[in-house]
């Protein structure tokens, strides 16, 4: 189960574990995008059912993912950043969308699938955070702080489901070419582009391949954190642009 997989990251995760064989659930809001997938994913031989809903109306999540039987991986993708400002002019708006959507709403799809999970004996999340979670920058103060709190959720879901036989892996990376910055931008294209000038950053299926990467490794293991970048970058304020 993916959330966010109209898009980016998601989707491109949606399409790498289809093709490994893992039977998808793909959420997100927009209906046409998810329908789209399914096609896709079906035309190639997988299996794949949608869920419409937002993450961050509790009800909705649980009318929705209530019914699954079972959930065998559950990839916490679906976020946003909105707006890049300092805190003193920033949009309130914008800080509870972020706040309600990376955080909250990774928490409400949590606590519906990891009961189901424990039940079963065991399973996986994958959460994705951000380098924004460990190294705060100008301008993105309410991202970063909510990227901080999936990093620090994920630590002590760990501990918390451990003993359940889940395993929990957070995902951080840098720049990644998806739609990311266009909605940060609340539309702007030519400023999304901007922030990959001269760089040629990670794409989604760069991140799926990771993800397939862990969620397949023996049962044994867990990768707790990976960071990944490209190799144009160092960190939130190291960039070589070769413009
Ligand atoms: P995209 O904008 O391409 O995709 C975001 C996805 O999240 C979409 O599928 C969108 O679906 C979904 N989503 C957003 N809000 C909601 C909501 N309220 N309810 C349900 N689904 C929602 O961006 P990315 O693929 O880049 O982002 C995926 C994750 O990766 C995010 O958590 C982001 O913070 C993180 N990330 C991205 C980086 C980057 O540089 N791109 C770097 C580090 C982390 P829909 O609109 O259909 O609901
Ligand atoms: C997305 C990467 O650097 O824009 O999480 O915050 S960054």
């Amino acid at each position: 189960m993916i959330t966010g997989a109209t898009s980016g990251i998601g989707r491109a995760t949606a399409l790498r574990l289809a093709a490994a064989g893992y039977e998808i659930v793909a959420a997100g809001r927009r209906e046409e995008r998810l329908a789209q997938l399914r096609h896709e994913i079906e035309q190639a031989g997988g299996r794949c059912t949608t869920l419409r809903f937002d993450v961050r109306r509790e009800e909705e999540v649980r009318r929705c993912l209530e019914p699954l039987d079972r959930v065998d991986l559950l990839v916490n993708n679906a976020g946003l950043a909105a707006g890049l400002e300092h805190i003193d002019r920033g949009d309130t708006r914008d800080w509870d969308a972020m706040i309600d959507t990376n955080v909250k709403g990774l928490l409400y799809v949590t606590r519906v699938v990891a009961p189901k999970m424990a039940a079963a004996g065991g399973g996986h999340i994958v959460n994705i955070g951000s380098i924004a979670g460990t190294e705060p920058y100008e301008n993105g103060a309410v991202y970063c702080a909510s990227k901080h709190a999936v990093h620090g959720l994920t630590q002590a879901m760990r501990a918390d489901l451990l003993a359940d036989g889940i395993r929990v892996t957070e995902i951080r990376p840098g720049m990644v070419d998806t739609e990311f910055s266009t909605v940060r931008f609340h539309g702007d294209r030519d400023r999304a582009d901007r922030v990959y000038e001269g760089i040629e950053p990670l794409s989604g299926a760069d991140i799926a391949e990771a993800i397939a990467w862990v969620a397949q490794l023996p049962a044994r293991m867990n990768v707790n954190d990976l960071v990944l970048m490209p190799a144009q970058q160092a960190g939130s304020y190291y960039t070589h642009r070769k413009l």
